[in-house]
């Protein structure tokens, strides 16, 4: 009887693998879907799904604001989202990305919506591009330390990053707080206006 039971048990869990395999061979021909139906049989979360390569920090004093870099690949087969990162070393932390002012300089901002990195790719974090931003430090990050934060993902799983701190002096960009975004009304196309009419202007 129980071996009976063991081979219907064997039979749909192998059912369940299929269909499994099937919805990975679909969305990977079609690399625009972005919602995947949710499977029971998942137990993965999806920071079990993200490995960490070359985790560094920028070192700092007390009080100013400091990044962490490094790289995150997605190993699983869903995709995820980082939503938000925190450490008991700022008061406050910030997904950043940068972006080129209407000044033409380069400016970091929140993230909006997170980082999120498909399956099998990369996200890079990097100084000049996005990067976990330290926006007020509760301690200073002296070179040579390790500093750790916690990414947390949508599925609400967290991931502990750790790396040392080095000295660093680039990374300068201005940080564009999201009021400073807000204050001109009805310039949602300014973006387009300086190109229109096909002369430079260097300020
Ligand atoms: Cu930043």
């Amino acid at each position: 009887m129980s071996n009976f039971r063991m081979t219907r048990f064997a039979v749909t869990m192998t059912a369940g693998l299929l269909t499994v395999s099937l919805m990975t061979a679909c969305s990977s021909n079609n690399a625009t879907t972005v919602e995947k139906p949710q499977t029971d049989s998942t137990t993965t979360t999806q920071a079990d799904s993200v490995n960490a390569q070359d985790v560094w920090a920028k070192a700092a004093p007390e009080g100013d604001m400091s990044a962490m870099f490094g790289r995150l690949t997605n190993d699983g087969d869903q995709t995820v989202t980082i939503v938000s990162v925190s450490s008991d070393e700022a008061t406050e932390m910030q997904l950043h990305e940068t972006v080129m002012g209407d000044d033409g300089s380069m400016k970091m901002q929140e993230k909006g919506g997170g980082f999120t990195i498909e399956p099998g790719a990369t996200l890079t974090l990097e100084p000049g591009g996005n990067h976990l931003m330290y926006m007020e430090l509760t301690a200073p990050l002296q070179a040579g330390a390790d500093s750790t934060v916690t990414l947390t993902f949508s599925d609400n799983s967290t991931l502990d990053l750790s790396g040392a701190i080095r000295e660093y002096s680039g990374a300068h960009e201005e940080y564009v707080p999201d009021h400073a975004m807000d204050h001109g009304d009805g310039h949602d196309d300014h973006e387009h206006d300086h190109d229109s009419d096909g002369h430079t202007h260097d300020h």
